[in-house]
């Protein structure tokens, strides 16, 4: 039932959940008016989170007119968070992009045609690749689009435009992850379904606010029936800690040396699933020897907890049946984010947690459609997962797309940051942004936004002309978003969904995979991409491309069966059983997809974080999400005013009352933070949830990633962006 006016409603935001007692005029309504009565319904995918939740969109003459959560569904069960419902506001803002629009010599933009967009875009990507060689063009996409429009795009650009480099914004989010589970398991596999939320009777979050990052996994948990101990490992106190029965709060990054820790005393507990770890890894007695240098001792100290806390934490671990292990970006994000994450899938193995139900080594992807992006945006690993250097899947490539061996590169393609580093040293002249907002979200900002002015030509594609990135731009190619389009995406449970065309984009917006399409017929390269005729055939692309990969899913027929069965989870393939509310999890035999089977224990000593706090800059940066209802750069939210309301406006910083107080800073007062790379403004928010010593900034706002240090773990390349000094100060009067 669609809520009307003045009823009263829950709204999913964690553990503040809260009551409204009347609907917000607009909520979840869209902007017509409330007596617009729809004539039909469809369910579809939100296009936020990677939870996955399912909406059902009340349509009117084939028009979505406003949605609620879909009742029943296998992933939410009939809940949304609020961004899940304020998820057409953003789509039908008046100031959407609805024309290409080029940047004149005044610095304004200009509306422009489709066809002269697209005649600029390949003038100038291509002579600037006359000038500097095929590789001098360059693309950032994302982890929000369409799983086919994610393929055409590394398809097209790899295959067809002779570019060599593009990421995305999975690079500063899940790409730890994928080098974790490639290493551990052999793919980039989490094993998890979201029922082991309820099952497990341990529940171990490391670096997640689940509460605010996937609030509606989050109800998952709280609907466990057997009242599990919630372990939260995380500096802050969050959201989820407060829910939490036993908080860790640790000294940041200090994650590898207390889940050592923990191993060791796992193993003089003789907690140990000695026939398990027999049977299914490799490596675990080198390992026995090297955690000999992590006594509880030298764990609790660099974790600034006491000793008893962390034999606590092992006992916990010992003494569950199903316990279960998820982590997010308090990990990913970390100088040892990818042997942070191996240690956690160190403990799953070594107790015999894994490929039952209610356990698991999980880790929580981010964006909608991350997933999709870490399968088949063709950068990191060749279309479905594949390695370019592997003859046989060349050869399935070439047969599958009918394209000649010769236009399939032979290496992945540069790193972002690597990407970065290209533009700054002359060797990338030509950047495409797809669907991320490169000068609001990648570290150090202050550097960030002189790289991108160097460059001789940027496009930028978007549903707005506004954003950070765009402001930059030469060339503004305006997108059909969520509900605007057709296609598919891949949750954190692996579970492949549609997402449906239910309105119009405004003016001459079109879906990505559209403008792909367009741009490969401009560029000269349309007929390699013939058979990638609509999304749904593109989709059947991909199960065949994946098909005899651990992601198979060859045997989804159509977008019709998806949509009839909830979603399907991989591995997928022909001739498996395709029933509605199937669970998929992986490694139930015990077989993980390394050449011999078994899984890998990997370690290394720890380090320290490479940017310390100092006398000019005596404290710690953290960052991440501020609340339920804001998003990443915030250019889809802000644009809810229901949202808005939810969440303070003005950039804040959280810090604990006993530095407020050295500092004289009363809380809500404005104060600036500095580091040694630049500084911004804040409102002083003085909670008791942070440690001596520690600030949180949320990402929300454009000057976060001014502070940010650029440091990467080195395996992922992934960011770290919750570490860095900083000093925090009161405003001199002339500032
Ligand atoms: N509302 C909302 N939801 C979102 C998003 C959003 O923008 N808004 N973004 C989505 C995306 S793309 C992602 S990737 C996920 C991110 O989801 P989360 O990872 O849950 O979000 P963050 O707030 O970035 O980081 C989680 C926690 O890591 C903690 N942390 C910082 N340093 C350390 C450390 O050294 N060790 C440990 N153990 N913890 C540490 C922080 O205090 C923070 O509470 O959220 C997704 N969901
Ligand atoms: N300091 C700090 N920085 C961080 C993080 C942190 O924790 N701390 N987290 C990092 C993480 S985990 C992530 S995932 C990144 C996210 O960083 P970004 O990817 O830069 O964030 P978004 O705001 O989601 O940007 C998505 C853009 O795509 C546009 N868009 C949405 N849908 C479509 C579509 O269908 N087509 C097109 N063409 N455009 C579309 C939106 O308007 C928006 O401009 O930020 C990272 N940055
Ligand atoms: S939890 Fe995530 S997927 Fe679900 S409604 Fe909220 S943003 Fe959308
Ligand atoms: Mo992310």
């Amino acid at each position: 039932m669609k809520p009307s006016l003045g009823d009263r409603l829950r709204v999913h935001d964690g553990p503040r959940t809260r009551e409204l007692s009347r609907v917000p005029a607009g909520f979840g309504l869209g902007t017509l008016p409330a007596t617009a009565v729809p004539d039909a319904t469809t369910q579809m995918t939100c296009g936020y989170c990677s939870t996955g939740c399912s909406l059902t969109l009340h349509l009117r003459h084939g028009e979505a007119i406003g949605l609620t959560p879909t009742a029943g569904h296998p992933v939410n069960r009939g809940m949304a968070c609020p961004k899940g419902w304020e998820s057409l506001a953003p789509m039908e803002a008046a100031d959407r992009a609805t024309t290409p629009m080029v940047r004149t010599r005044g610095g304004k933009l200009k509306a422009v045609d489709w066809p002269t967009a697209l005649r600029l875009f390949t003038e100038n990507f291509k002579s600037v690749q006359a000038e500097h060689g095929p590789a001098s063009v360059a693309f950032l996409s994302t982890g929000q689009i369409t799983t086919e429009e994610m393929a055409l795009l590394g398809a097209l650009t790899r295959f067809g435009m002779g570019i060599e480099h593009g990421d995305g914004s999975t690079r500063q989010c899940m790409a730890t992850a994928v080098e974790a589970y490639k290493h551990a398991f052999g793919f980039d596999a989490p094993p998890f379904t979201y029922a082991d939320l309820e099952i497990s009777d341990v529940i171990v979050l490391i670096g997640s606010n689940l509460a605010i990052s996937h609030p509606i996994m989050w109800e998952r948990v709280m609907a466990n029936p057997n009242n599990p101990e919630i372990i939260v490992v995380d500096p802050r106190r969050t959201e989820t800690a407060v829910a939490s029965t036993h908080h860790y709060a640790i000294h940041p990054k200090s994650d590898l040396a207390l889940l050592y820790g923990v191993a060791r005393r796992l193993i003089e507990l003789g907690a140990v699933d000695e026939d398990y770890v027999g049977a299914h890894t490799n490596g675990f007695a080198d390992m026995e020897r090297f955690l000999s240098s992590y006594p509880l001792t030298r764990a609790a100290s660099e974790a600034g907890l006491p000793v008893e806390r962390v034999d606590e934490l092992a006992h916990l671990i010992a003494e569950g049946r199903r316990v279960s292990f998820w982590w997010t970006m308090g990990v990913n994000q970390s100088h040892q984010g990818v042997r942070t994450a191996q240690a956690i899938i160190n403990l799953a193995l070594m107790t015999g947690n894994m490929g039952r139900p209610g356990t698991g080594a999980n880790s929580i992807t981010g964006q909608c459609n991350a997933m999709g992006s870490r399968l088949y945006s063709n950068t990191t690993n060749l279309l479905g997962g594949h390695d370019f250097a592997d003859p046989e899947a060349r050869a399935k490539v070439t047969a599958t797309l009918g394209v000649s061996d010769d236009v399939i590169p032979r290496n992945p393609s540069w790193a972002y940051d690597q990407i970065m580093a290209g533009i700054s040293s002359g060797d990338i002249r030509g950047l495409w942004v797809i669907a991320t907002n490169t000068s609001h979200s990648w570290i150090n900002q202050t550097e960030c936004r002189d790289v991108l002015d160097r460059l001789d030509y940027l496009v930028v594609q978007d549903l707005y002309a506004d954003t950070e990135t765009a402001h930059q731009a030469d060339l503004v190619l305006p997108a059909a978003g969520w509900a605007e389009k057709d296609g598919t995406f891949i949750n954190s449970e692996r579970r492949i969904t549609v997402v449906k065309k239910v309105r119009r984009a405004p003016g001459h917006a079109l879906a990505d995979f559209t403008i792909f399409k367009m741009v490969a017929d401009a560029w000269g390269c349309g007929d390699m991409f013939e058979k990638w005729s609509s999304p749904e055939a593109t989709f059947d692309l991909l199960g065949q491309l994946s098909r005899g990969q651990p992601c198979d899913m060859s045997g989804i027929s159509s977008y019709r069966l998806l949509d009839d069965l909830d979603g399907i989870q991989w591995p997928a393939p022909a001739g498996s059983p395709m029933e509605r509310g199937a669970e998929r999890r992986l490694f139930a035999d015990g077989r993980f997809f390394t050449p011999d089977g078994r899984a890998r224990f990997l370690y290394e000593a720890t380090r320290a974080p490479p940017e310390q706090p100092s006398i000019e800059f005596p404290m710690i940066l953290l960052t991440g999400r501020g609340s339920a209802s804001q998003w990443h750069t915030q250019t889809r939210t802000s644009r809810s005013g229901v949202l808005r309301m939810l969440h303070p406006e003005r950039p804040y910083v959280e810090m604990a009352p006993v530095d407020a107080e050295a500092l004289g800073i009363a809380p809500m007062s404005e104060v600036v933070i500095e580091s040694a790379r630049g500084s911004m403004r804040a409102v002083a928010h003085v909670v008791p949830s942070l440690g001596r010593g520690q600030v949180f900034v949320p990402m929300h706002y454009p000057d976060t990633n001014r502070l940010t240090h650029p440091g990467f773990d080195p395996y992922s390349r992934q960011p770290s962006y919750k570490h860095c000094a900083v000093r925090v100060r009161l405003p001199q009067p002339w500032e």
